[in-house]
């Protein structure tokens, strides 16, 4: 018997004796009105929305908090075979970049949009890991609304970090690379990274009323790996701190040569700063290739545009915009208080955890309280920076939240467990073995200036015996921790959809109010749509076949279709007539190779179809829309190539064609 199966027999006892008292049984005991706390009855809504990235599945997944009800997957970087995403014509431009079409990524961080340095429930923006992209979903639709490529980056893992006014979102690379001095990617031997590498910290500014992102300048950073980032708040608010690891510029084997020094760096980052030299005009102008997709709010038909050009400084020719901060070993994140003068980095390799002082930080450099440079940028003195150091944490520490009444909790990823300690004595107060390994944690607000505490999220990497067994593959968990008292209690288990790294929550009433029901025909600008079915049409031109369609309760019109010949493109254009909420449309070709689509309410999708066999071929709608959704169905008739067979369609007596 393991050590877990104890634990779990010992729990199990305490709670058949009716005698688990909180606390009695030390930190790892769950509270005995756990299900009274995370019951929402039938009908009620959950207090919290959360936001869990979904890891390697490159989509969001929505929960409510704290019931751990799913909500919604949300595709971002992947398509979807829910809704077509990334399928239909109007969305598969959302997935260009300057590599092609690009149909899976892995996405990472969450972050919601802020005004005065508190989540406001406008946009959440999300990093791809991979092929290095921001996203912004906007959260009166829950869609993806625009996807911006970021160049000369590498694995966009520090990303991305928005400003306290969202003024900008900062998206740094983990990968170093090869960048010209005209700009674009060298082609240079693998042995020269120490020479020519550099990373990459971009300034996308966003737009304070319509939320649109643009590439602002890139400061071309030395060639270390980024790994996560945090904003500043208060009094640190015009800065951003990024964890860097393989400062030793190792270019192989980095498991071990990139773990050769003790501390690598806390990368201190002025924007305000920053934003001044390029105004001043000290940003270079060089070349680039990345891919600007959006979504048209009116037409909801996503287009591409190329850009060529960024903005670049170099920090060491920009005094005052860039220092380090040695910190302990191989660092993964930083998390700064709610106050803004704590800086807490955790590193996976360290013994401790860290806590940098913001004020320290200003007196030394105001001091040049240096011990040297880094390719000209600035070293701080650790014992001059260092607030306080919390000793004997855990092992593996990864991430840090904070509950807004002083307390800091990290997850650890080696020992399992979320601990909570002190910020002033920087002592821990409590620990929580969670299950197993967990990666990221997430308290509502708790990356804010005023935390909602209440809840924390653990999002483990490993489920093993949780869950009934479903083969090798299981679902990844999250656990559910009530933080309100002085010793934290586990609430839930619940599964989640992939790999959620990092995750947001904020109060439903932030977004609930705002949420859209329904797309208003009569505002529907899709340049194929039709608005009344009398307008339905079937149009040749060469070999493209156009099928302007409409669907409502429970018919398609046109429902049959014949005069398509081998050899057609056809665009089955299909405009969704119900003004309702919750009446989507589905439709599906026999044998179509381009998968399905979803049709909300008054809007228009495009599923393309490209026949390949003669005969006779069903259509119908995929999702149970009303008594006689099976009657909603109809036929294409597909002929020879080059025969006769000319257009006609039809849907009851109306008829249509030759
Ligand atoms: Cu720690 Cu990619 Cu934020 Cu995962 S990262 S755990
Ligand atoms: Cu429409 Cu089923």
């Amino acid at each position: 018997m393991n050590i877990r199966s104890i634990y779990s027999l010992v729990v199990g006892c305490l709670l058949l004796l009716g005698a688990c008292k909180q606390g009695e049984t030390g930190s790892s005991a769950f509270s005995s009105d756990a299900a009274q706390k995370v019951y929402v009855a039938p009908g009620e809504h959950d207090e919290f929305y959360a936001f869990l990235s979904g890891g390697y599945n490159g989509q969001m997944s929505v929960y409510g908090l704290p019931s751990g009800r799913l909500l919604k997957m949300l595709p971002v970087f992947s398509q979807n075979p829910e809704n077509g995403y990334g399928y239909s014509e109007e969305s598969k431009p959302m997935l260009n970049t300057s590599f092609g079409f690009v149909p899976w990524d892995d996405l990472h961080h969450p972050k919601l949009s802020r005004t005065d340095g508190m989540a406001d429930g406008r946009w959440l923006f999300v990093n791809a890991n991979n092929t290095p992209r921001v996203a912004r979903i906007d959260l009166k639709t829950f869609k993806t609304v625009e996807i911006l490529e970021i160049p000369n980056s590498s694995g966009n893992h520090c990303s991305p970090y928005p400003t306290n006014n969202t003024e900008y979102v900062i998206a740094g690379t983990r990968f170093s690379v090869p960048i010209a001095g005209e700009g674009g990617i060298m082609d240079v031997p693998l042995d020269e990274y120490k020479e020519k590498f550099r990373g990459s910290i971009s300034f996308i500014k966003v737009d304070p009323e319509h939320g649109d992102m643009d590439i602002s300048f890139q400061i071309l950073v030395p060639g270390f790996d980024y790994d996560l980032a945090n904003g500043g708040k208060g009094p640190s608010e015009d800065w951003v701190f990024f964890t860097s690891y393989n400062t030793e510029q190792a270019g192989t084997l980095k498991e071990i040569n990139a773990s050769l020094n003790d501390k690598d760096f806390v990368a201190a980052i002025n924007w305000k700063k920053a934003e001044e030299y390029v105004k001043q005009g000290k940003a270079k102008e060089i070349e680039a290739e990345y891919y600007h997709n959006k979504l048209d709010e009116k037409s909801h038909v996503a287009s591409s545009e190329v850009k060529k050009k960024v903005k670049v400084l170099y920090p060491e020719d920009c005094p005052g915009l860039m220092y380090l901060i040695p910190t302990p070993k191989s660092p993964h994140g930083v998390d700064v208080d709610p106050s803004g003068e704590y800086i807490t980095v955790s590193g996976k390799l360290a013994s401790l955890v860290p806590v940098h002082s913001f004020s320290k930080m200003m007196t030394a450099i105001e001091n040049e309280d240096f011990i040297g440079d880094a390719y000209g940028i600035p070293i701080l003195r650790y014992e001059s920076v260092i607030a306080g150091e919390v000793k004997e944490a855990g092992l593996g520490p990864l991430h840090t939240e904070f509950d807004g009444r002083g307390n800091a909790y990290t997850s650890m990823f080696v020992s399992s467990e979320i601990v909570k300690w002190d910020l002033k004595t920087f002592e821990v107060l409590d620990r929580m073995p969670v299950y197993y390994s967990v990666g990221h944690l997430m308290i509502p607000g708790g990356d804010t200036k005023d935390p909602y505490g209440k809840y924390l999220v653990a999002m483990n990497k490993i489920t093993k015996d949780r869950y009934l067994p479903t083969g090798p593959e299981l679902t990844h968990s999250a656990q559910l921790i009530d933080i309100s008292g002085d010793k934290m209690k586990m609430l839930l288990d619940f599964p989640t959809l992939s790999e959620p790294h990092y995750a947001q929550a904020i109060p439903a009433d932030l977004i609930k109010p705002n949420s859209v029901k329904f797309y208003r025909l009569d505002e529907n600008e899709h340049p194929h749509a039709i608005k009344n079915e009398n307008d339905m049409k079937v149009e040749r031109n060469g070999n493209v076949v156009n099928v302007y369609m409409t669907a409502i309760r429970s018919h398609l019109a046109p429902d049959n279709i014949e005069g398509i010949h081998m050899g057609d493109t056809v665009y089955f254009h299909v405009t969704n007539l119900e003004q309702d909420w919750d009446v989507p449309h589905g439709f599906a070709v026999m044998g179509n190779q381009n998968a399905e689509i979803l049709v909300m309410p008054g809007e228009t999708q495009t599923l393309k179809w490209v026949p390949t066999k003669e005969g006779v071929v069903s259509f119908y709608c995929t999702d149970f829309c009303s008594a006689l959704h099976q009657e909603m169905q109809g036929y294409a008739r597909v002929s020879a190539k080059g025969s006769n067979v000319p257009i006609k369609y039809w849907v009851g007596n109306k008829r249509k064609g030759s």
